[in-house]
């Protein structure tokens, strides 16, 4: 585990700010937890998770998640020298439009999703499909923690510290069949606990659909998500279980997973069909391709004031094209946006 923590003199403007404290609090508290697992210690109840990052509210973890929590490998994915989002924006500016449209309601809103139990399906082009309880569908996973840049198809962004496991671990477990050349996700549909499934925001044909090419899902950045900030996800981001993208825009990331389906076919995913001419089935990071109704090429990383608008340049792949620009070697990104 190697934590880079920023000296003074190599900080960008936007770690003169008290979160890149949170780097170097991260640093003495991810010592202190590998002493505990090596001591067979394993109470780190939720007082400690609320620890690890400033003004964490801590949450209710499933028994299934505290007991994995002491083997969880902190740091194993970082980014340098960019301060990590704070929790409560991190919690309380999102998408999530089963709970609504504005930033803030799912953090109002989402409440009301029942995450335990939690049914899991896995069919499709697969030699082991499944019906699981999500502690049964966890059992194989080793968790760890990926410090990712999340950029929104809106232009802003943040940094935030997930808990999850890489996505080809999943496909090792359910042996995918020579047939299988994408995977689609599907959020929960349950339009008791989600009001944005039964209001008049039509535009959706729910349930929330996402999908990956195969090698796009293979590709180590690829996880699957928990936790986050040190303890289980908050229903807002996407409890119990969601995909992290890192290189594509948020939208990819689907939240609250029910089924992970492997096919032939290239899915037809929720945003593709609202508006295919504005969001495409590979939605890439990419400063040089301009979304039609604004600019790409710079992100708001939250927080952003009004009076202090933290602008910066979006980076290729949001930064990872060293891990993922060999996926798309010869591939036109203007015309696969
Ligand atoms: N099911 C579902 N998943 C979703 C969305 C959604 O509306 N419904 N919004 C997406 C968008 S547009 C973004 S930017 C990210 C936001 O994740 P966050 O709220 O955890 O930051 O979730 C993505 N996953
Ligand atoms: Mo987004």
């Amino acid at each position: 585990m190697l934590i880079k923590v920023p000296k003074a003199s190599d900080c960008h403007e936007s770690d003169v700010t008290p979160e890149s404290l949170y780097l170097s609090r991260r640093h003495v508290l991810g010592a202190a937890v590998a002493g505990l697992a090596i001591s067979g210690l394993s109470r780190w109840a939720a007082a400690d998770n609320v620890e690890r990052y400033a003004g964490v509210e801590p949450g209710k973890a499933p028994s299934w998640f505290s007991e994995k929590f002491p083997s969880i490998e902190w740091g194993a994915v970082n980014v340098k020298d960019e301060a990590i989002t704070p929790f409560k924006d991190a919690t309380h500016y999102n998408n999530f439009y089963e709970f609504g449209t504005d930033k803030g309601d799912p953090a109002a809103n989402a409440r009301a999703l029942k995450t335990q139990p939690w049914t899991v399906v896995v069919d499709g082009e697969v030699g082991k499909p499944g019906r699981y309880a999500l502690e049964d569908f966890m059992k194989p996973y080793q968790l760890e923690e990926r410090i990712y840049r999340l950029r929104c198809v809106e232009a802003w962004s943040m940094v935030i510290p997930w808990i999850g496991f890489p996505l080809s671990a999943l496909l090792k477990e359910v042996e995918p069949t020579s047939s299988a050349k994408f995977i689609r996700f599907e959020t929960l549909q349950d339009p008791k606990s989600m009001p944005g499934q039964r209001s008049g925001f039509a535009l959706i044909d729910w349930p929330y659909i996402e999908g990956l090419r195969l090698d796009e899902a293979m590709n180590p950045l690829s996880i699957l998500a928990v936790g986050m900030y040190g303890r289980e996800l908050p229903n807002q981001n996407g409890a119990p279980l969601r995909l992290v993208v890192p290189w594509k825009y948020g939208f990819k990331s689907i939240k609250s997973i029910v089924r992970i389906s492997l096919v032939s076919e290239q899915p037809k995913t929720t945003w593709q069909s609202i508006a295919s001419d504005e969001y495409g089935f590979y939605a890439n990071v990419n400063p040089t391709v301009d979304h039609p109704r604004w600019t790409q090429a710079r992100e708001r990383r939250l927080p952003s004031g009004l009076l202090k608008p933290n602008v910066r340049e979006t980076q290729m792949f949001n930064g990872y094209a060293d891990e993922v620009a060999s996926l798309y070697a010869g591939l036109d990104l203007r015309k696969n946006y």
